[in-house]
Order: structure tokens, then sequence, then C-alpha cells
């Protein structure tokens, strides 16, 4: 057997492993892998920023349902690199961030951007570890594989002393990796089909990851043939498809009142893949805890989760994925009695996700934005989104109608639309990638649109301007109105921004000016950014700053 160095091991192990695209921003700490990524098959993405690199990587993790990798430096690049891997914790994301380390032999010392990775991401991550010895480097990636991608998927954290990456060593690469599949037993299905027999207002909620394609088809069957309302979690339209009969909304910030309440009133409820976190459960207030006070039955690849808030009556350890394949066995009653019902709840989402009676103050109509939108993107369109309120346009208006179309933290990480958009067009450079961010939440990782021109990827950034950070003074405004503190911004020109970085600019402050400018940003076959300057009293599709201001004035007398 040849001896390789630690770097080369390291990057032929991620080939066995089926990997073809790393993010990064290179260290010192690291050349080695470098060295060893520059005659492998594997697509790095250099980026300008670590958050922007875990963010990218992150995206893939989404996409593809397999780890998406990540290399920083030591020190100041992996906690740069901390909100991506707290996106994947929160988001249960597969992704291994791989950081350069000190020498071996000067631990302890708090040598040069010495950093305790155990210690430092013990809870952020899934798995935080570090290779001692280049010989056990395929033992220690492939179960950072397996940890990121079974259970509940989320991120692992691996540190490289720079002296073991030069270090060579005789020894076998591992094999392919495969994530742990968790199916639901029979009599669980059996329970599963009584419970729904028996029940008079059910409905579906579907969360969380460990989803495909075919599981999205197979549940959507499903559906059908109970006729069954299905909803969906905080950003995680894309689990169900909007246009689908059988969809009645998502339970993110801002909920429909009527869904929120036709929740309440399920007397039965199937919630798949999701843990109906403070979000989703609108801050805890849907089911009681730990008794539900409904009949809950529960299906989460991760048995800690399973009664970790909500007492289920039906616990299911198994994956959405093949829990989904096994519903194909379930046979609905003869007679459904709650037609009525998912029709009712469909009929309250059309309503709900219709932008044309949406008016606003100013003179551009976000309303009328996203009803050309969904006119004119295809299906597979990826929408990704960062943090604010610019968010809910998306959110509540866009109709995400296939699997692998959505790029959304469930953490509320500001900043990650961009570098989620780069990463989705660097996998899927044929399909049309539309980015949202606030102008807040732009400038946190708007860098990285140099990435995207780098890269050649034609994405498209919809800078929603509203010259606040919205979110937080809407709340301040709530809390205490007429006191403005922290929360204004003055905002360059993003157009112009744009065209600094080598892409393509468009500055539109009228409802029709914007048909055009996202036509002419396609046509550009540039990375483009369409700075759309809003009225800051549009604050949500709903209502004004100056009337949630006036209602708290009011209720404080
Ligand atoms: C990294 C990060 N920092 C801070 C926050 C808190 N936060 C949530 S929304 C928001 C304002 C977002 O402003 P902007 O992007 O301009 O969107 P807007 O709400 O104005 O539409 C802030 C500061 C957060 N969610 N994430
Ligand atoms: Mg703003």
């Amino acid at each position: 057997m040849n001896a390789r160095t630690g770097g080369q091991i390291l990057v032929d192990q991620l080939l066995v492993h089926g990997v073809r695209h790393a993010f990064c921003v290179p260290g010192e700490s690291y050349l080695a892998v470098l060295d060893a990524l520059h005659d492998a098959s594997i697509d790095v993405t250099v980026c300008r920023q670590e958050g922007g690199a875990a963010m990218m990587a992150e995206a893939h993790g989404k996409l593809t349902g397999r780890p998406g990798i990540c290399f920083v430096t030591r020190g100041p690049g992996v906690t740069n690199a901390s909100p991506g891997i707290h996106i994947a914790k929160q988001d249960s994301t597969p992704l291994i961030v791989f950081v350069g380390q000190i020498e071996r032999g000067m631990r302890e010392r708090e040598a040069f951007q010495e950093l305790d990775y155990r210690a430092v991401f013990g809870t952020m991550a899934k798995w935080a570890t570090e290779i001692d010895d280049a010989a056990r480097i395929p033992e220690i990636v492939a179960r950072a594989f397996r940890v990121a991608t079974s259970g509940r998927p989320g991120p692992v954290v691996i540190a490289l002393p720079e002296d073991m990456l030069v270090e060579s060593a005789a020894v076998a690469d591992a094999l392919p990796y495969e994530p742990v599949e968790t199916h639901p037993a029979l009599a669980q299905m059996a329970e599963l089909q009584k419970l729904l027999w028996a029940a008079k207002a059910p409905l579906a909620i579907l969360g969380g990851t460990r989803w495909s394609e075919k599981a999205v088809e197979r549940f959507v069957r499903f559906a059908e043939r109970f006729d069954l309302p299905v909803a969906v979690s905080f950003r995680r339209q894309m689990l169900f498809p909007a246009d689908h009969p059988n969809y009645i909304g998502d339970i993110g910030f801002g909920a429909n009142p009527a869904l929120v309440a036709r929740v309440k009133a399920a007397d039965t409820v199937l919630l798949v893949g999701g843990r109906l976190s403070e979000v989703p459960s609108q801050s805890y207030s849907l089911f009681g805890i730990p008794e539900p006070g409904c009949t809950l039955v529960h299906v989460h690849p991760d048995s800690g989760e399973l009664g970790r808030v909500y007492r289920p009556a039906l616990a299911i350890n198994a994956s959405p994925s093949a829990f989904s394949a096994a519903l194909e066995g379930l046979q609905p009653p003869k007679a459904i009695g709650w037609g009525g019902n998912r029709e009712e709840a469909r009929a309250a989402y059309l309503a709900w996700s219709d932008p044309a009676p949406v008016r606003t103050p100013g003179t551009l109509q976000m309303g009328e934005v996203m009803a050309y939108l969904e006119e004119k993107l295809p299906a597979d369109a990826i929408m990704c989104n960062g943090a604010g309120n610019y968010a809910i346009w998306l959110h509540r208006f866009h109709r995400f109608r296939r699997f692998g179309t959505q790029l959304a933290p469930t953490s509320g990480s500001m900043g990650y639309g961009v570098p989620a958009a780069v990463g989705a067009k660097r996998l899927h450079p044929e399909r049309t990638v539309v980015a949202f961010a606030g102008d807040g939440c732009f400038l946190m990782n708007g860098q990285e649109f140099a990435t995207a021109v780098q890269y050649d990827l034609p994405i498209v950034v919809i800078v929603v301007d509203n010259g606040i950070y919205g979110t937080i003074r809407m709340h301040q405004e709530r809390e205490y109105p007429g006191r403005v503190s922290g929360t204004m911004l003055k905002n360059p020109d993003f157009a112009a921004y744009a065209r600094a970085f080598g892409g393509h600019g468009e500055r539109v402050e009228r409802t029709e000016e914007f048909a055009p400018a996202f036509e002419r940003a396609l046509a550009s076959g540039k990375p483009a950014i369409i700075h759309c300057l809003i009225d800051p009293e549009v604050i949500t599709p709903a209502t004004t700053l100056s009337a949630i201001r006036e209602k708290a004035l009011k209720a404080k007398g």
C-alpha cells in the first residue's frame, strides 16, 4: 500500500464519499489539503468570508441530503463560519466543516489562533473532533459522513492539525458511507391506520429533513387517498406542492390565522419529520406540553426528538422517506367524513396567498411584484432568503411547487440568501436562482456577490430596501412605541454595488419598473441585483409601522 500525506488521504476520502463540491476560505493551516485538491475532481469555490462559505455548503446539504463540505482556517476562520454551523444544527442539515488547526506539539499554549474545537463547538455541532493521526483519517471522515446524515442530520466539525496533514501514512480508503435508515414497524402503520379511521378532523404537518422528491410524491399520493389536509412547518414549503388541492399553507411567522385555528381544532395530527419548535408551534401555543391535547402521531428519524416536547399518542422512529414509502400500504376509510374540512382549509390558503388584493403605501407594490414573479418563474426555480420581514412576501405569496426549490434558514439567520443562492447556482447552473434579501440582511454576506461573479453564476438578488432593520423596528414600535433606537440604516446604492463587482444592477422605485428590470437582469447573463426601494411604512403585507405604533400607544393609554 502506498503512503499518502494526510492532505491526500483526506481528499481521497471525500472522493470515496461522493463529494463533488467544496467551499472554502483558504488558510495556511491546511495548505496540504488545498494542494491535494489541486488535482482532484472536486469543484472548489473560494469565498470571501467563512460565514458565506459555510452557508453555501449548508445549502448544498439542504438540496442534496448529502453533507455540504466546507474548509476554513483555525480561530477567526471557523468562528466566522459559525453561523453556517448553527443553521445546519437548527435546520437539521448535513454539513462537514474541516478546520485547519495548530501543530499537535503546540497545543495548550494558546498558540496562534488556537481554539479547542471540541469545547467551542461541543454544543453547536452534532459532533466536534480532531484528527491526531493521519492513519485514522478514513475512519473519522467516514464516521463524520454517517453522523452528519443519520438520525436527525446536522453539522460535524473536524479539526486538522497542520503537521498531521503533511505526515504520511499507508492506510486503505474507507468504503462509501450510507446514512442509517430507520423504518416504521408494520404494527405502527396498522395503529396509524386505526387512528386515522377514528379521526374526525385530522391534518398533517410536514417538516424537517431526510425528505426527497420521491418521498414528497409518495406523501402526496397518501394525502390524496385519505383526502388529508396538509400543512408544512416554518420554511419547509418545498415539502408539499402548493398548487395541490390538499395543501393548506405553512405555519411560520405571521401564519394565516385561519390555518392556526384549524391546526388547534384538529383532533388528530400527523407530524412528519418536524419538531414543532418555537416558530411553527406559534410560541408553543398550538399544542399543550407535554400532553398535546390531540391525538399526535409524531414521525421523526431521531428517537431523541420523540416525546422531547410533546407526548405523542404514537411515536414512529423513521425517516420521512422511509415513512412515506410505508404509507403506500395504508388503506383509507370507505367513507371519508372530513372532505369539507380539507376544501375549506384549501380555500382559506388560496385567499391568504393571493397577492392581488394587497395594497401598501408607496409607489412600489410588493404584492404586484410577487404576482409577476409567480407568472414568470419556472416551477423549479430555487428561492433563497435570510431573515427579515421582507421574507414574508416570499413565504406567503410564492407557491413552492417542487422539492429542492427552497433555501431558507429555520434558524432565522440573516445573511443566508445570497450565499445560499451562490451555492445553489453552483450545483444547478441550469436553474433559475433568486435570492430575496433585506437591506440589513444583504450586507451581512453581500460580498459573496463577488463569488457569484468569479464563478459566472447569474443569480438574481432582489434587495428589498426599507432603510431599516424593519423586523426589529416592528417589535420596537410594539413594545416601545415612538422610541426608535438602533434600527435605522443608511444604505449604499445596491445597483451600483452590483456593477462595481462586475454584475448587473437595477434600481426599482415603482411597481411598473420591476418586470422590465427583472427581464433585463435575466437577459444580462450576469449575477444581478435589483435594488427595490420600498416605503418603510410597509412593514408587513397587512399593516404599517404607524398603525403598529398607534395601537401600542393606545394600549399604553
Ligand atoms: C445574524 C442575525 N443578526 C440579527 C438578527 C435579528 N434580526 C432579525 S430580522 C432583523 C432585521 C432584518 O432587516 P432587513 O434585512 O433590512 O429586513 P426587514 O426586516 O427590514 O425587511 C434583525 C436585525 C438575526 N435574525 N440574525
Ligand atoms: Mg430592511
